[in-house]
């Protein structure tokens, strides 16, 4: 048992820094075994902190000299000890030198300054850069940074940090150096350096104002044929921020550099964005539609930080959402007018709520649950999550829909009118939106202050003499850890209402001038009744258009209804969703029927509301395909999960793949009719057109392969051959895997023997084959013995446990309990080696006291076992004592 309780840090004891930070400059003698770092802080003693001492962090260096105002100081100036270094009587203007020495390549945290695959990169964000100097590492201290970089010119010849390159030459003896400097003020989570074998594609770029910049991909040799898709990204986002936002970029220079080692998905670093291979590295040969997508929001993502992170940061790590939910807000956005269609619009907007179902709901219904803007932490990388980025993009959305585009856009304009430079807390932002609007946001605070998933019930009556139609809305939010009792919140509920031709009604609500057939309702009180007037026939209610609120909506709807709205709904979102409450509801029932011992047998598939909706869908070829592949989804296991008071994995993988074999078997033609006429003949191209074909087609191969005949083999085994694109390749592939088809353990093999030198093809063979319906713990401890795996990689880490922990709930929770002693495993191992990856590895029996007993005992006795042991990280640590708590 470890006897050191790490420390618990408060939102409430936040005070400014004793001194700011005006100028720093940086030596670095980069070497992988010892990095020399010099660096020389110019520091003014903040007038507001009179006597206090200055005080600066770093972990894992080493302290080898360190003088103020140009003598050494004297052990007895200062103490050194847990991390902080800490100078007594300072005076008010400091000029700091200090040089430490770190050793990158023995950093496998891939915190601070690191090796990936013999070059030099860094991750500064959250707390990285006190792993390379002493500092006063908090985001509210903005600082100019100058960076001479030196090393030996062969084995690094390119070397890059933040800003402008100003200036740079030979040292003699085969070393070389670079001096750049950023003409911004920054945080030090955002400085960066690279250094080593790297080639880039480079572009000049032409701003809307006439101004020239030079945009830059760096990569890895072999690599330049990747890195067009980002490139074009990258120019769509600079435009599309000009055009949306009227927010210009402000360097010279904007480098994005791919690396092959990365704990996240990309970093903001000011002008020197450092991303997951990931997020780069796309051709038709090894990208899928979802890699190019991915990719276009991610480059997007780090690119509007600029202005929303950057220009604009965070007071404290408290207010991580502040940047987070806004970019997120605002790549969502993106990749939403690059589709550029109406529909295109909505498609993306479902992907993102079923990220946010998939993902967000259920933590903020655990142990791990938090309100956007958290109160306290123990490890602030355990706060890089679903409900401070999705859930605070909702947030965020919800200003826009209250406000409408242009008083967003206006509050955005104020924003940055009051703060541009400054590190400022999520109410500033909340205050511009208010402000700029002449709107009181009071209440709407408590979207960042309570956490957990608001209910909203909705009861309705229809009164036919006085065509009046009452709609009853009411909220509640169950209690997460620490809070107890929550305040109704300020809930915006886009309404419509359908007459019996599936039209909408044009809407009359008492007191207020006619709205059109969508209008707003704000729900504030914990129950309201909103009066609509002139109704002329019983209507069919659609609530929550466009997912106007990250609420869970109860509503008693029929089947018919639902099918109704699934046919009619003028609002893709409801009709996407009428066709997964009709699908959940089903679900739900068989899930009962199987818990009490029924053994599903044929007509239990008879299904004729749902198979009837599901053939109109496939019919309705005036739809967009990828509406349609999305409305032919059923829920996941683990939004099913999220259903039931008592989760029963293997009930739930029978009765989904139940369902989706009695669809398949009674809707065969159609899904046949769908695949041949959804083909994307010719040149691969990742549009959203083409892309949302080929997810339908693969759809329909999905649902036939269920069938597990020999038409099915064929079909996918044709399409393994014959595919001239990754995403089709792969979806044959998993279809082949999860079948009983002949060719199924050859094509595992030539897969792997074709793409053995791409990184990333590797990763998605292995995550194939972990979430595959077969693959138990047996078979994960056998691909770990594979040559190609390492722990150290976190890709690779997260392509095979992560696959199978979070990715194959049935075999996961084998009622034998190997999954959980597997995942204490893992997670124990990953400590020593990333404690990061293994924190988030941690976070996969979150949901322990939601199984069966048997289950949740050896949950806990996993759990238990991690939390006992030895060493751990806090990252861990504080995963794992939320959990057990
Ligand atoms: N700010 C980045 C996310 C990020 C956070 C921490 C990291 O350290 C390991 C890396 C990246 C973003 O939102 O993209
Ligand atoms: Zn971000």
């Amino acid at each position: 048992m470890r006897t050191d309780t790490p420390q618990t840090i408060y939102r409430k004891d936040y005070t400014p820094p004793s001194y700011w930070v005006d100028t720093v400059e940086m030596g670095f003698d980069l070497d992988p075994a010892i990095t020399r770092v010099a660096t020389r802080l110019t520091m003014t003693r903040n007038r507001d902190s009179r006597n206090k001492s200055l005080v600066l962090c770093g972990e894992a260096l080493e302290l080898v000299q360190l003088r103020m105002n140009g003598k050494p100081l004297t052990k007895r100036a200062y103490t050194l000890h847990d991390g902080t270094l800490e100078i007594f009587n300072a005076p008010d203007k400091v000029t700091l030198e200090i040089e430490t020495l770190t050793h990158p390549d023995r950093n496998t945290s891939l915190m601070g300054l690191y090796v990936s695959n013999g070059n030099f990169f860094t991750q500064c964000e959250a707390e990285g850069f006190r792993k390379i100097t002493y500092f006063p590492d908090r985001p509210d201290v903005m600082a100019k940074y100058t960076v001479m970089l030196r090393a030996d010119k062969k084995k690094y010849p390119v070397l890059l940090s933040n800003g402008n390159l100003i200036e740079e030459g030979d040292l003699g003896d085969g070393r070389h150096y670079a001096v750049w400097e950023d003409p911004f003020k920054k945080p030090s989570y955002l400085f960066a350096l690279v250094a080593g074998q790297l080639v880039c594609q480079e572009e000049k770029y032409t701003l809307q104002s006439g101004r020239e910049v030079l945009l830059q991909v760096w990569v890895e040799e072999g690599n330049l044929d990747k890195t067009q898709h980002a490139m074009d990204s990258l120019k769509n986002s600079i435009r599309w921020d000009e055009e949306r936002f009227g927010l210009e970029l402000d360097l010279d220079r904007f480098m994005i550099v791919a690396v092959g080692d990365f704990n996240m998905g990309a970093m903001e670093n000011k002008g020197l964005n450092i991303f997951n291979t990931k997020y780069v590295l796309a051709n038709p040969r090894i990208a899928t539609d979802a890699d190019y997508a991915g990719i276009e929001s991610v480059v997007g993502h780090e690119y509007f930080h600029n202005w929303t992170g950057n220009r604009v940061t965070c007071r404290d790590w408290f207010q991580l959402s502040l940047k987070e939910g806004l970019t997120v807000f605002r790549d969502q956005e993106f990749s939403a007018d690059m589709i550029g269609t109406d529909s295109g619009r909505a498609v993306k907007r479902i992907e993102d709520v079923r990220v946010l179902r998939q993902a967000q709901f259920p933590e903020d219904a655990g142990p791990m649950a938090h309100p956007v803007r958290p109160d306290s932490y123990v490890e602030i990388n355990n706060f890089y999550t679903v409900t401070i980025y999705e859930k605070g993009s909702e947030v965020v959305r919800m200003y826009q829909t209250l406000l409408g585009r242009d008083g967003f856009r206006k509050g955005m304009d104020l924003y940055f009118q009051r703060h541009d430079g400054q590190a400022v807390e999520c109410d500033d932002f909340r205050a511009a939106m208010a402000d700029a609007n002449d709107r009181d946001l009071t209440q709407f605070e408590l979207w960042y202050s309570q956490a957990g998933t608001p209910r909203v019930t909705v009861d309705t009556h229809y009164d036919p003499v006085g065509r009046k139609y009452e709609l009853t809305l009411s909220q509640s939010c169950p209690p997460t850890p620490g809070e107890d009792r929550k305040l109704p919140f300020h809930i915006p509920v886009k309404v419509g209402l359908l007459n019996s031709h599936g039209s909408d009604m044009p809407l009359h609500l008492e007191g207020h001038a006619q709205a059109g057939t969508t209008m707003v309702l704000e729900l504030t009180k914990e129950k309201q009744t909103f009066v609509f007037t002139d109704v002329p026939e019983q209507p069919v209610p659609s609530i929550l258009r466009d997912f106007s609120a990250p609420v869970i909506l109860e509503i008693d709807y029929t089947d018919v209804e639902l099918a109704f709205l699934m046919a009619n709904d003028s609002d893709p979102f409801n009709r996407w969703e009428a066709g997964q409450r009709l699908a959940m509801r089903r679900m739900l029932e068989l899930t009962r029927d199987v818990q009490d011992g029924h053994v599903l047998a044929d007509d239990d598939g008879d299904e004729p509301v749902l198979t009837e909706s599901f053939r109109a869908m496939l019919d309705a070829t005036a739809l967009d395909s990828a509406f349609r592949e999305f409305a032919l989804t059923l829920p996941s296991e683990t939004v099913i999960a999220e259903q039931m008071d008592m989760v029963d994995p293997q009930a739930i993988h029978t009765v989904r793949r139940f369902l989706r074999r009695s669809l398949a078997s009674a809707l065969r033609i159609d899904w046949l009719v769908a695949y041949q006429s959804n083909r994307t003949p010719g040149t691969y191209s990742p549009d959203a057109a083409s892309a949302g074909k080929r997810g339908l087609k693969n759809l329909a191969l999905s649902y036939m392969i269920e069938l597990d005949d020999i038409e099915a083999h064929v079909l996918a085994q044709t399409q393994y051959d014959n595919a001239n694109n990754m995403t089709d390749r792969l979806v044959a592939l998993t279809a082949l895997v999860n079948s009983n088809a002949p060719g199924k353990v050859a094509a595992l093999d030539t897969f792997y023997n074709e793409f053995e030198n791409e990184a990333l093809v590797i990763d998605k063979w292995f995550m194939l084959q972990a979430t595959a319906r077969t693959t138990d713990v047996k078979a994960v401890r056998k691909l770990m013995k594979h040559s190609a795996f390492t722990l150290k990689n976190p890709n690779r880490a997260r392509s095979l446990l992560f696959g199978f922990c979070n990715g194959n709930p049935s075999q996961f929770h084998a009622v034998d309990g190997s999954g959980y002693a597997f995942w204490a495993e893992q997670v124990i191992a990953l400590n020593a080696i990333n404690p990061q990856v293994a924190a988030r590895l941690a976070r996969s029996l979150d949901r322990w006291r939601k199984y069966a007993p048997v289950l949740q005992g050896k949950m806990r006795a996993a759990l238990k076992q991690v939390a006992d042991t030895k060493g751990l990280s806090k990252d861990v640590l504080e995963v794992v004592t939320k959990s057990l708590a």
